[in-house]
């Protein structure tokens, strides 16, 4: 009798959520970044790196995400649009509600309905993306990006793999690129043009996680050419020593 209240209760109130349960803000340190990271990486071995904020745990996540990087709206994507089982990470902008914003799903649900891994949020016209104190769901995890230059800059890199980016959630082209997306994870780096490889790993990522354990090496290895993921994985391996003498 409990539980059926219970489950009473959770089905008359739970569908509340309304589209895009974040809003953008001027105020100066809502969001600030800390040590979580974004690893953008395009073909061939081109990379960028930046600090982003760590919103929302995802339930049982290890906070580490991998995936391609594609910009997710409700102006383009309705509750009929097929899902992918490709990994990607929804880039969502916080600065409108679509028009035709649903009222009975949020962005984040419609986003891992379609099978995203994670989400960032990002703002071009405000200083950063405030996640409304009532959204408690940990779908997965949720970033932010802290400040708009590196909204911005994050924006930028979707021109530096030529003109055919896959730019936007496209289930058929993430279905067309299935392979060359799951075999860019496992290799560390892009392995084809067409898309940004993101890694987006959360400050507190459990480190002896099979997929960092893996991935580290072929990080490093995979960006002789560009310039600053080498020294912040020194860094890391420095701060690593220094953890297991104290
Ligand atoms: C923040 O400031 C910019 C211009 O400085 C403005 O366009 C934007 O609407 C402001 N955002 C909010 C949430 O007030
Ligand atoms: C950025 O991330 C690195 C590595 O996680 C961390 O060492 C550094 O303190 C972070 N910077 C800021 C400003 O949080
Ligand atoms: C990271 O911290 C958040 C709280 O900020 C927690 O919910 C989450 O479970 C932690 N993740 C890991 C992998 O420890
Ligand atoms: C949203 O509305 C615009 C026009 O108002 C329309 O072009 C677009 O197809 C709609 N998107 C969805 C997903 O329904
Ligand atoms: C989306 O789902 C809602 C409720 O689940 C429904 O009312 C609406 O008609 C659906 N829209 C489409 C385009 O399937
Ligand atoms: C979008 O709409 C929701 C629900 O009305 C609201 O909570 C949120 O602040 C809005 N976000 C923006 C960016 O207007
Ligand atoms: C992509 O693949 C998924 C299954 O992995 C399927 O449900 C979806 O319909 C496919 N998309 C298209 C456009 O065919
Ligand atoms: C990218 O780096 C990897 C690892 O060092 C290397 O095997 C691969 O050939 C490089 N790709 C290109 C196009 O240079
Ligand atoms: C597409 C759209 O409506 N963009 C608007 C989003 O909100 C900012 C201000 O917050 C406007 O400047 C944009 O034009």
């Amino acid at each position: 009798m409990c539980q059926f209240i219970i489950l009473l209760f959770f089905t008359l109130f739970l569908p509340v959520l309304a589209y895009i349960p974040v809003y953008p803000t001027n105020s100066t340190g809502a969001t600030t970044a800390d040590a979580s990271t974004i690893i953008l990486q395009w073909y061939s071995n081109g990379s960028y790196v930046q600090n982003i904020s760590f919103q929302i745990a995802g339930q049982g996540s290890t906070g580490i995400n991998k995936g391609a990087l594609v910009h997710f709206s409700e102006e383009g994507v309705n509750n009929a649009t097929a899902p992918t089982s490709t990994p990607w990470i929804a880039l969502i902008s916080c600065d409108n509600n679509s028009t035709n914003a649903s009222l009975d799903t949020d962005i984040f649900e419609l986003a891992h309905e379609k099978g995203a891994v994670s989400a960032l949020l990002y703002s071009l016209y405000s200083k950063a993306c405030v996640i409304n104190p009532g959204y408690s769901d940990r779908l997965f995890d949720i970033f932010s990006s802290p400040d708009p230059a590196s909204s911005h800059l994050i924006e930028y890199q979707f021109s530096q793999t030529g003109q055919h980016v896959l730019s936007s959630y496209d289930s058929a082209q993430l279905n067309a690129s299935a392979n060359v997306i799951t075999e860019s994870i496992n290799a560390g780096y892009p392995v084809s043009s067409g898309y940004l490889l993101a890694a987006l790993t959360a400050r507190n990522a459990t480190a002896t996680s099979t997929t960092s354990a893996t991935t580290q090496p072929s990080m490093k290895s995979g960006c002789n050419p560009c310039s600053t993921p080498f020294p912040l994985m020194v860094l890391y391996v420095a701060i690593a020593s220094v953890l297991v003498l104290l």
